[in-house]
């Protein structure tokens, strides 16, 4: 191994990996030794590579192939035995998730920053996962966080990059490179899990859909499944082709985001289902004719209709939602007998319930939902879900929504989100809630009694590892809940989120207008947190 370079490094202090993995601006990845130090950590913490695989793709967003070709080679430096890399170096999140538990590798490593911009002047991001196919738990996370701290230099290779649009296997050095198709695998576990026969024929009889791949990673993968194997035509895809940039826009599934998409589902004719997925392919937004379904809702009906899934037909051993999350799924857990877990937000804490078969599905408020077929949020696997009861019920989505709101009652949910905040002062409005959170139960708001306030803190049913401070919970004896936390997935500045719940019985209030129903809630969350006051705005970025 002549070629071995040895790079005495400098060291950089902000690599601590958040919610999902290092999310950076570009410029601040481009600045030499930056990704390097952060593989070179990887590798350190990882221990001995040799003998092992490793998964490697990414969303195709600007500096992707760059990143890889700089992988490539530290991993052949540091000894590793064979990369498995999607072609053109692209892998949905998802698809690393199932190709790491599919291959047996030793993990694996996603170059994305999911629903942040893409481009020159946007975002990056690194992330790594472990054996079962999910993120790093902290404790990993952590490790490669301290190893960035002290280190001193790390591993390459003088050789030429690799082609990566070269589907085959080449060698660097002691190092297979193995380029795959990124689509087919994941395609296949898909068709394994749902019965597509069944949606064949729904889109046969003339069922129509449209997916906004938001010019992200779902393009050839909604191409392969929706079209090439369930027959949607091919016209149902919208924004299909990856680009660097995503053609501009922010590749996040939301009204916000996907415009064209929720303008085509609100004309007369629109198609009968609509759907989008993120950056990375693990976020999903499900629509139907003019009708929005809350992710929340998502999960709770998702779990509710399980049993139509071929995969799930069995039943579920359990579900599990993020802290925020609305409680919609919490109340179908209670009718179907089975336990409903409570974690922080992010993938990673689902990881060990997935793992030891106390939970089959999961979900998150924020556009995420999956299941124990890997260890990812999915958002193509939410799609076909979707699709397959669809199929079975003969329901449309509103329909299947109302009816689930008419049998379990209805979790209006918003989430406020104030975006680039001061850090000093999101800051101090956390500390002020925290302190505030000692002395709140029993206290009336919003015409509700406080029953619980606290700073949640997660312990984790399987190993018994803490994770504490996850968010400020105001919690009201009507079940109605007002949490707040900072993100962990921004670039710039600080992002505080808001968000607010309550639950309605009555069927005959299922159709009011969600922020009217939340206005003195919302009105008690500003209060308590002194928000506007604090940053100097009028009101919230988005509104979810
Ligand atoms: C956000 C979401 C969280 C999600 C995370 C990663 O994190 O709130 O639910 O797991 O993004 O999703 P935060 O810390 O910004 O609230 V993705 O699709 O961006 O990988
Ligand atoms: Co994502």
């Amino acid at each position: 191994m002549s070629n071995i370079k040895t790079v005495t490094t400098i060291r950089f202090q902000d690599q601590r990996p958040g919610t999902s993995g290092l999310r950076k601006k570009v410029s601040t990845f481009q600045q030499a030794h930056y990704l390097e130090n952060f593989v070179q950590a990887l590798f350190n913490t990882l221990g001995g590579l040799q003998g092992k695989s490793l998964i490697l793709g990414g969303d195709g967003r600007y500096y992707n192939r760059n990143a890889i070709q700089v992988i490539i080679k530290m991993a052949a430096a540091n000894g590793l035995k064979q990369l498995i890399i999607g072609k053109g170096g692209l892998l949905s999140t998802p698809a690393v998730s199932c190709l790491i538990r599919k291959q047996q590798t030793l993990g694996g490593i996603v170059l994305s920053a999911s629903h942040n911009p893409g481009g020159p002047d946007a975002d990056f991001g690194i992330k790594y996962n472990i054996d079962n196919g999910g993120p790093a738990p902290e404790k990993i996370t952590e490790m490669i966080y301290q190893q960035t701290l002290s280190l001193q230099q790390y591993h390459t290779l003088d050789t030429p990059d690799i082609d990566l649009d070269q589907i085959g296997s080449q060698q660097v050095e002691s190092l297979q490179v193995k380029i795959i198709d990124s689509v087919e695998d994941y395609a296949d576990m898909m068709e394994a899990l749902f019965d597509f026969e069944n949606i064949r024929s729904m889109f046969q009889q003339g069922f129509r859909l449209c997916f906004d791949a938001m010019h992200a990673i779902t393009g050839p993968y909604a191409n392969e499944i929706l079209v090439k194997r369930l027959g949607a035509s091919p016209q149902s895809i919208i924004r299909g082709t990856p680009l660097t940039d995503f053609g501009g826009g922010h590749p996040d599934p939301s009204l916000d985001h996907a415009k064209e998409l929720v303008e085509i589902m609100s004309t007369d004719k629109a198609p009968d289902f609509g759907a989008a997925s993120d950056g990375d392919g693990d976020r999903n937004m499900i629509l139907g004719k003019d009708f929005f379904i809350s992710p929340s809702d998502s999960l709770a009906i998702l779990t509710a209709n399980a049993q139509l899934i071929p995969a799930y037909r069995d039943g579920l051993s359990g579900v599990a939602r993020s802290m925020p999350t609305s409680q919609a799924v919490d109340r179908v857990a209670a009718a179907l007998g089975i336990e409903c877990f409570e974690t922080p937000t992010g993938w990673k804490f689902f990881g060990n319930l997935l793992d030891s078969n106390k939970i089959t599905l999961c979900g998150e408020e924020s556009f995420g939902n999956g299941s124990n077929h890997i260890r990812e949020k999915d958002g193509l696997w939410a799609v076909l879900f979707w699709l397959n009861i669809i199929a079975c019920s003969e329901q449309n989505p509103e329909q299947i929504c109302r009816s689930h709101w008419q049998q379990y009652g209805r979790n209006y949910y918003t989430r406020h989100d104030y975006e680039a905040l001061d850090n000093d002062i999101a800051n101090t409005i956390m500390a002020n809630l925290r302190q505030q959170t000692e002395t709140l139960t029993g206290k009336s708001y919003a015409g509700r009694n406080i029953s619980l306030s606290d700073d949640f803190s997660y312990r984790d049913p399987v190993d018994n590892s803490t994770s504490p401070h996850q968010g400020i919970r105001i919690c009201f004896d009507d079940g109605a809940r007002i949490i707040y936390r900072l993100s962990g997935t921004g670039t710039s500045g600080a992002t505080l989120r808001i968000y607010i719940e309550t639950y309605e019985s009555d069927s005959d209030k299922h159709d009011r207008d969600t922020q009217d129903v939340l206005k003195e809630l919302i009105a008690a969350a500003n209060e308590l947190s002194a928000v506007k006051t604090l940053s100097e705005r009028t009101g919230p970025s988005v509104i979810v």
